[in-house]
């Protein structure tokens, strides 16, 4: 669904826009749920096999089956559901991913692009920098819980890919599967940080952890906004817009799918990632609609980064900051 007038003017003055209802959760959403669920029920067979949980939980459906999980072993894995490669040294070649084909039907969802053709124009590539978070009641995860489920610190998106994408119009579309709440850990925003241009960014937490974020002497507190969607709620912002995510202290999972898209012709910001164009006036036919090919596109590039020695993301930032001390 192309946006009002008056959500682009939103856009405008804050860098981001919610549109409520654009997805259809029965249609849209329901396809994608069903499609994680045969990738949960594989994991938690072989999480059984190996003796990491007592049960497969194999009568719960996928929120509940993944709190059981989570609850008895202090994680449920995310890579293996994740639409994307590891960005540091872990990636090997039995690394897993998910590229099924719900998951590209909602990536080049017709009112999804839309959506972000009234924002970026007609000619749309799917940029690789695309992930899937799947976050339990923080209470039962172990200590250093890998960042894809866990709260999200506070950064641009410019700020996490490579400074070619500093001139493009990267576009972040963030889409929850279930409700996002203050409670269960939904986005905040800056609203119209965005015009406020790159800030620093750190590379580690004062504990070493690897998380690229904004200090905390940046982010004014009192313009933090939080973002409460539901399902079907679909999320548009721009990549200068600081942003982070809420601690889950509820007792259901949050889970979200948040992607990219570019004007085709311009830089990815993770060029050593594939990108596919998704939607194109001018030549149909250069568009992706086939699953296989996708999966394809990033087993060879698994391939290709660990046959070259290619880390996947060399982040940008090197800590020297004063602000970074
Ligand atoms: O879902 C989250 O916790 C963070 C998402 C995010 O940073 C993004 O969509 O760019
Ligand atoms: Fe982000």
């Amino acid at each position: 669904m192309h946006l009002a007038a008056h959500q682009l003017s939103d856009f405008e003055r804050d860098g981001y826009v919610v549109a409520r209802g654009l997805l259809s959760p029965s249609n849209d959403l329901e396809p994608v749920i069903d499609e994680y669920s045969q990738v949960l029920d594989r994991v938690a067979h072989r999480m059984h096999s190996t003796g990491e949980i007592s049960s497969a939980y194999a009568e719960l459906p996928f929120t509940e089956r993944a709190i059981a999980i989570t609850r008895e072993a202090g994680l449920l894995d995310p890579q293996p559901f994740d639409i994307s490669l590891p960005t540091h040294s872990t990636l090997t070649a039995e690394t897993e991913f998910h590229f099924g084909p719900a998951v590209l039907a909602l990536l080049t969802n017709e009112r999804l692009l839309d959506g972000v053709e009234s924002i970026i124009g007609p000619e749309i590539t799917s940029n690789p920098v695309q992930h899937v978070r799947i976050k339990p009641p923080e209470r039962l995860l172990r200590k250093n819980a890998p960042g894809l489920v866990t709260r999200t610190s506070w950064h641009q998106d410019n700020g996490v890919v490579d400074k070619s994408a500093d001139d493009t119009n990267m576009l972040t579309v963030w889409i929850p599967l279930t409700e996002a709440t203050e409670r269960n850990g939904c986005l905040t925003v800056v609203p119209g940080s965005y015009r406020n241009g790159l800030h620093v960014h750190c590379p580690l937490t004062s504990t070493g952890k690897s998380v690229i974020h904004i200090p905390a002497e940046i982010v004014q507190r009192g313009q933090v906004k939080p973002l409460p969607m539901d399902p079907g709620d679909v999320l548009f912002m721009h990549r200068l817009c600081m942003h982070g995510s809420l601690s889950n202290h509820s007792d259901a999972v949050r889970w979200s799918l948040d992607v990219r898209y570019n004007p085709t012709g311009q830089t990815t910001g993770r060029e050593v990632l594939p990108s596919f164009i998704a939607r194109s006036r001018t030549n149909p036919d250069s568009e992706l609609h086939d699953a296989n090919t996708w999966r394809k596109m990033w087993m060879d590039a698994r391939d290709h980064l660990l046959t070259n020695h290619i880390p996947a993301t060399k982040s940008r930032w090197d800590g020297n900051h004063e602000l970074c001390a």
